[in-house]
């Protein structure tokens, strides 16, 4: 319903600075880098900027879909750092999300989660 629809965009209205790396693109492991990124939640995909400004027009660096996607707190083996989130996408590629702040991290996951459990239910 367009209720549902609007209630959906309401709840994944979500854009920050997160670091981020990939670690896997189609199934083959890829160098990590961890780079800043203006991060913007945009209904069904997750679109990387280097910035807030860059956000504001230019092509995004890059972008994640989040139909049958899975994002889980990720284990120590996959990084050191604290507060990491995995999103892993329905064609094996896997990013890495962090940043110092548990509360912000903690938004960022449950926001995720929110988005890619309703993609399907329209
Ligand atoms: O999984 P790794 O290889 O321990 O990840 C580290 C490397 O990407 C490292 O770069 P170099 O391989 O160029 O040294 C990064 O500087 C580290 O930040 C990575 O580990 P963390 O635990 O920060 O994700």
């Amino acid at each position: 319903s367009s209720s549902a629809k609007a209630h959906f965009q309401m709840y994944t209205d979500k854009r920050g600075n997160l670091n981020r790396t990939k670690i896997l693109e189609h199934g083959k492991r890829v160098k990590k880098s961890w780079n800043s990124s203006y991060v913007v939640l945009n209904g069904s995909s997750l679109v990387f900027f280097k910035d807030q400004k860059a956000a504001q027009g230019s092509k995004p660096e890059s972008s994640l879909n989040l139909v049958n996607a899975k994002v889980e707190w990720s284990s120590k083996d996959k990084s050191s750092r604290k507060h990491v989130i995995q999103v892993s996408t329905s064609d094996s590629t896997q990013y890495l999300l962090q940043t110092d702040d548990p509360i912000k991290i903690h938004d960022w996951y449950i926001t995720i989660c929110y988005a890619i459990s309703h993609l399907n239910e329209d």
